[in-house]
């Protein structure tokens, strides 16, 4: 039988866009020694400690919290990512309010979630390691099965959530395999759209 798109391609919530090789071999080698000098910590979520390491630069969320709070500026080592995002996404160097760097080892998750809410959108470069990315909607009643979407986010991909994919659905990622993975996810506030 012929195969069409629809049969490979997941079909991906409005607002939410990928796409493979964003950034090049060089550029991810170059990005993972920038982070290596870097120090991470313990994701903290309320009383608990996820698996995963973070750093964040610029206006951090605090789930403890619940609001924005101003962190260190975004190291300049990084600003030749923010220029190749920025002019993907026709906006501005200077929308970008927030970089999370998030290190996930063998075996670290992130949980369902919807992003925080001051944010409009995240782009998301994915480094070292592919995730299985999955979305499913915010709507208790509609969380089937056949409504989770399962998408293999490469490494060196770029997503963006915004839209709906941001306010009517939740993601979360699954373990990676063998080797660590990096994301580097990048924020808009609402109140500069
Ligand atoms: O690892 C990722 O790409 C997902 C990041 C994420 O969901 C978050 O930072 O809230």
């Amino acid at each position: 039988m012929l195969q069409t798109l629809f049969d490979i391609e997941p079909r991906l919530p409005e607002g939410f866009t990928y796409q493979p090789e964003f950034i090049s071999k060089e550029e991810e080698e170059h990005l993972l020694q920038i982070i290596s000098s870097l120090e991470m910590k313990q994701m903290q979520f309320h009383q608990y400690e996820a698996k995963r390491r973070v750093i964040s630069f610029g206006q951090g969320w605090s789930f403890t919290e619940q609001q924005l709070k101003e962190g260190p500026p975004i190291p300049s080592d990084f600003l030749f990512l923010i220029k190749k995002i920025a002019a993907q996404r026709s906006i501005d160097c200077e929308e970008i309010a927030q970089m999370l760097i998030t290190e996930y080892p063998p075996g670290a998750i992130i949980n369902w979630h919807r992003d925080a809410p001051p944010f409009a959108s995240i782009a998301g470069v994915s480094l070292k390691s592919d995730c299985s990315f999955k979305l499913r909607p915010q709507e208790k009643e509609q969380q089937t099965r056949k409504a989770t979407i399962s998408l293999n986010v490469q490494r060196r991909s770029l997503y963006i959530m915004q839209g709906k994919a941001k306010t009517d659905w939740q993601h979360s990622t699954a373990a990676a395999v063998d080797q660590p993975r990096y994301s580097i996810t990048f924020r808009t506030l609402k109140s500069n759209k």
